[in-house]
């Protein structure tokens, strides 16, 4: 029975099954016993496996198809009417056609099937911030996964209420076919249409396709900001708090450091990191001329590989209740996952992420056909769970940012931490990233490419436009935070990553937030402000980066120094992203801290 009385969320329904034609139309209410009811039938159907509910309470696993593992960035498209809007790194597709194709491709898929209807808001239900949507969906492992990731249920409805708007979304695996994949947006209808694909950043809805693309586009129109970026909290030894947003690309460290744990001796003198979000921050200015930002979602759609009880603690207690698991292996002795990276026993009895007997003896690191987990697999866990959630998560005004940091993954060239002039050199900074693709998006892994802000798959709309807002945002904002770039991933000749990462990351941020207060001076050099050596803490600091070679502090002078020639070149090939590729639109301030750029590295 249908929930509500607003016409547009009826009509908007009605058309999504005419034109799929499900056996049955089924209203997500948020209730637990329906979501329950979802759960068996999943389990019955084979769509979930379910774990070992002692050691792994209300866990599930779920394999996608082989050819279903990422999202899929040249089959996602931004369909505004003018393709100049969408811009020069999105892939664009004329509106009418891309309705008339999604229409061919979704028509009758339903059959046999049911369909969801999923109201969710991203952003707490009634916050200033919140913005609604409904999922048409047939999966119910879309259900599941949105109603760990967002706030679902009736109560969105009543916010929508009788007459209110919603970002449309209409989902359908149909058969999960590669070829007739398409992830499209049509941020001038608030539209989302996605088929042919049953994986996470692909189908749901409410995370990269409305929160980043169509919300970006939102946030231009109206003044505010969506950004690929998580959100800390940091709590001094005298008891104040401040926080910091950062954008790296997927795959780059964002759940990692949102939910950092200090080193010993930060803790012992009263340092705490809290987690307000790990993905994706709306960003507005506030009355007292700051920018605050809220988290939208409600869950962590998590990079599992990598994750253990040194790395990231707080993410992995985070899955230990309440989480869909997607792509890891299962170990079957015990029926409970595993993953590359989560510790050293490797399980006996195991099943792969394609659901193929595993053979550990056959594993090699660096040979990913014999991994066990897919390097991409991923557990989807509430918020609520994180040890080290902030008290201000469900915060209805959000937090106020001292610091706005991009970061990037790169083996040379940037160093471990620099800090900009400036706003509008921070825009520069940030418009100037580029990053080694990973395994979060299909094709080649490893490969340097412009990445600005982490947002080069998200902006709704023109590259060189977003530029632009930023810069004009930085004019509506009277205390702007401090901006910084990281990189944790220097490498040595042998590929080893040079920086210890992780919860030593805590040495940078102590760095970035005494600049904040002008509590600590800097070398200013071609790039801008980098540390003293001797000013980043290396206290307690153990680390090996290769075999007998322990970290010093001349390793630590070596990944902060800014080698002059390589920055020379950095320009060079930026110069030719801004004028090949971004061409008409780049704003003049970028340009001039372009040039800058360029004579700071001469001789
Ligand atoms: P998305 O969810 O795709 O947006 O990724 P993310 O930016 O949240 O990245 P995440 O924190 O999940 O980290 C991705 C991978 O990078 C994992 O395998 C981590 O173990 C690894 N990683 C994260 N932080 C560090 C770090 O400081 N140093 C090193 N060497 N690796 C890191
Ligand atoms: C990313 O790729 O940046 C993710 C995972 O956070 S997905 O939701 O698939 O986009
Ligand atoms: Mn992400």
């Amino acid at each position: 029975m249908a929930l509500t009385k607003n016409k547009k969320v009826l009509d908007f329904v009605e058309a999504g099954a005419e034109l799929a034609q499900p056996d049955e139309i089924v209203w997500i209410t948020g209730d637990l016993g329906q979501l329950d009811e979802l759960r068996k039938e999943a389990v019955k159907s084979g769509e979930l496996i379910k774990l070992n509910q002692s050691i792994l309470p209300d866990c599930y696993l779920h394999r996608t198809k082989v050819n279903d593992v990422a999202r899929v960035e040249d089959r996602t498209f931004i369909c505004t009417k003018s393709r100049e809007d969408a811009g020069p790194v999105n892939y664009w597709m004329d509106p009418k056609q891309a309705y008339e194709l999604a229409s061919e491709i979704a028509r009758g898929s339903m059959k046999g099937r049911k369909m969801y209807v999923i109201p969710y808001s991203m952003g707490v239900v009634g916050s200033p911030f919140a913005r609604y949507g409904i999922e048409v969906t047939d999966s119910i492992y879309v259900v599941l996964n949105m109603a760990i990731m967002t706030r679902v249920g009736a109560n969105v409805l009543k916010a929508i209420g009788p007459d209110g708007d919603f970002i449309k979304g209409f989902h359908a695996k149909c058969n999960v076919d590669a070829e007739n994949r398409y992830i499209m947006h049509f941020p001038e209808d608030n539209t989302i249409i996605s088929v042919n694909s049953a994986y996470g950043g692909n189908v749901l809805l409410g995370k990269k396709c409305f929160a980043l693309r169509i919300a970006s586009y939102l946030g231009k129109n109206e003044g505010w900001m969506a950004e690929h970026m998580l959100i800390l909290g940091v709590t001094f030894p005298d008891g104040t708090k401040k926080y910091v947003a950062a954008a790296f690309p997927s795959a780059c460290g964002k759940t990692n450091l949102a939910m950092l744990v200090p080193p010993k001796h930060y803790r012992e003198k009263g340092y705490k990191i809290e987690c307000v979000g790990d993905d994706i921050a709306w960003i507005r200015v506030g009355a007292d001329g700051r920018l605050w930002a809220v988290n939208p979602e409600n869950g962590f759609f998590g990079v599992a590989p990598g994750t253990n009880d040194h790395s990231n603690p707080n993410a992995l207690a985070a899955t230990k209740r309440g989480t869909i698991f997607t792509n890891v292996a299962l170990d079957t002795d015990n029926m409970t996952v595993w993953w590359e990276g989560l510790n050293d026993d490797l399980p006996e009895h195991c099943i792969d992420w394609t659901g193929k007997p595993w053979d550990r003896t056959k594993f090699n690191k660096k040979d990913k056909s014999t991994c066990a987990a897919h390097p991409n697999s991923r557990f989807t866990a509430p918020a609520k769970n994180c040890p080290c959630i902030s008290p201000e998560f469900d915060s209805k005004e959000g937090v106020p940012l001292s610091a706005i940091i991009f970061g990037g993954r790169r083996a040379t060239t940037t160093p471990l931490v620099y800090q900009s002039r400036d706003w509008n050199h921070g825009v520069f900074v940030g418009s100037a990233m580029s990053s080694e693709t990973t395994a979060a998006a299909t094709g080649a892994t490893g490969v340097l490419r412009h990445d600005p802000m982490a947002m080069k798959p998200f902006a709704g709309y023109h590259m060189g436009d977003y530029f632009q807002h930023w810069i004009d945002m930085g004019k509506a904002i009277k205390n702007p935070p401090k901006i910084f770039n990281v990189n944790w991933f220097r490498q040595d000749e042998d590929g080893n990553f040079i920086w210890p990462g992780f919860g030593d990351n805590m040495r940078v941020l102590e760095w970035i937030l005494k600049r904040c207060d002008d509590a600590v001076d800097a070398e200013e050099t071609a790039i801008g402000y980098v540390p003293r050596p001797q000013d980043i803490d290396l206290d307690e600091l153990d680390y090996e980066i290769a075999p007998g070679h322990k970290f010093t502090q001349d390793d630590l002078k070596a990944i902060l120094a800014v080698d002059k020639k390589r920055w020379a070149a950095e320009a060079e090939e930026l110069e030719s992203y801004y004028k090949n590729t971004i061409k008409t639109r780049i704003p003049a301030e970028l340009t001039e801290c372009l040039e800058k750029l360029k004579e700071n590295c001469k001789n």
